[in-house]
């Protein structure tokens, strides 16, 4: 029972809105490109979708994917990890917003990005092992350091796959 209690409490999904902006891909320096991405971590995989589009702001996208958040981690919380929880693309409203992109967290790093990288405040750094680099940033205290932390876990716990 406590194995199962472990097993369900571990960090593998979180989900919220945040600013994101890639700075370096495969290796090479992109421009900085800040867009507010609804942003899913799934296991060691996060995903950033953009905003329902069609002008609807991300506060209104927030609102109508509160519900589906709650109902979602309710279920997930009672359906022992994804057993039956939707799928992932339900997760992002189903044809609503398809994933912008995608970053594989195994062998990793996140760190707080020092002031050169952004004139922002509350900025995470993450790299992948495939040398994409990215920023991610809220305006909100609390929310970046739970950001900060279920990172920080993640890739901790997917170190060595
Ligand atoms: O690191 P940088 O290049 O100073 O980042 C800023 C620029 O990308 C800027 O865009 P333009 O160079 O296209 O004007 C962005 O608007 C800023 O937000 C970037 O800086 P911060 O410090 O916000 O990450």
């Amino acid at each position: 029972r406590l194995m199962l209690l472990l097993f369900i409490s571990q960090p593998s999904e979180k989900c919220g809105v945040l600013n994101v902006t890639k700075i370096t891909e495969n290796g090479k320096k992109v421009r900085k490109n800040w867009t507010s991405s609804w942003t899913v971590l799934q296991g060691s995989s996060l995903l950033f979708a953009k905003g329902q589009g069609g002008g609807t702001s991300w506060v209104s996208g927030f609102l109508v994917r509160i519900p589906r958040a709650v109902r979602h981690t309710a279920q997930t919380r009672s359906n022992v990890r994804g057993l039956f929880s939707p799928p992932f693309s339900q997760k992002f409203g189903g044809s609503q917003s398809k994933p912008e992109f995608t970053v594989d967290l195994r062998g990793g790093s996140v760190e707080w990005a020092s002031k050169d990288k952004s004139s922002k405040k509350h900025v995470i750094e993450l790299k992948t092992r495939k040398g994409t680099e990215l920023l991610i940033q809220s305006e909100i205290d609390s929310v970046i350091n739970d950001w900060y932390k279920t990172l920080v876990e993640t890739v901790n716990t997917h170190a060595w796959e």
